[in-house]
């Protein structure tokens, strides 16, 4: 079994990105119940869904979970959704604001994810661990992969159980702010990851 596991590059005032930092480890480790491919997209409107189709096209992945990150949330966020928008509250890398356009223009308004996400929830609970469903990706470019993703499989009718996982700031990304955010260690995250990874893995076994 092979899963697909991307992170986004750091963006807007950070150096640093939570889901780049996660990938990046785990991509040391291995894994007894599947294999992990991985990946850090760009955080560019046209370079970062065009990276993660990529990964998709050439791994032929039995399920996708995308990670980034949305400084303030205090849990571990399973999106349910992704909208057909972008509506960009900041610059992308390449220094591109978008507003009010679609992602795909004859596409439909929305994609619901297609990963456990209840299940994950509860995996997540269980260990221990603070999670949420969440309803809102967002209209950036977390939103916009996973739009492209579902699209992408839903055009050819793959069923392959893919969707976004949104994390919390880093302690060192909130440490020095006046008025400090929530945030959780990149171990805790890891260890989140992993559990999301094997909830996964049964589900699709
Ligand atoms: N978070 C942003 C884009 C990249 C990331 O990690 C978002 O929530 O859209």
């Amino acid at each position: 079994m092979k899963i697909l596991l991307t992170g986004f590059e750091a963006f807007g005032q950070s150096n640093i990105n939570p889901s780049e930092r996660v990938v990046g480890r785990m991509a040391e480790w291995q894994f007894e119940e599947f294999e992990l491919e991985t990946a850090v997209l760009p955080v560019d409107r046209f370079r970062g869904p065009e990276a993660l189709l990529a990964c998709v096209e050439q791994s032929q992945p039995d399920g996708v979970v995308c990670l980034g990150e949305a400084g303030g949330r205090h849990a571990i966020s399973i999106e349910r959704v992704a909208i057909n928008l972008l509506d960009f509250g900041i610059a992308d890398n390449d220094g591109l604001i978008v507003q009010d356009e679609k992602i795909v223009a004859d596409g439909p308004d929305a994609y619901f994810t297609t990963l456990p996400v209840r299940q994950l929830k509860q995996s997540l609970n269980e260990a221990n661990i603070p999670a949420e469903l969440s309803l809102s990706a967002g209209a950036f470019l977390c939103n916009q992969v996973t739009y492209s993703l579902l699209h992408y499989l839903a055009q050819r009718e793959l069923a392959v159980p893919a969707g976004f996982v949104h994390l919390p700031f880093l302690p060192q990304q909130v440490a020095a702010q006046r008025r400090p955010l929530p945030s959780m260690t990149l171990d805790l995250m890891k260890t989140a990851v992993t559990v999301i990874l094997k909830t996964l893995c049964n589900h699709l076994a």
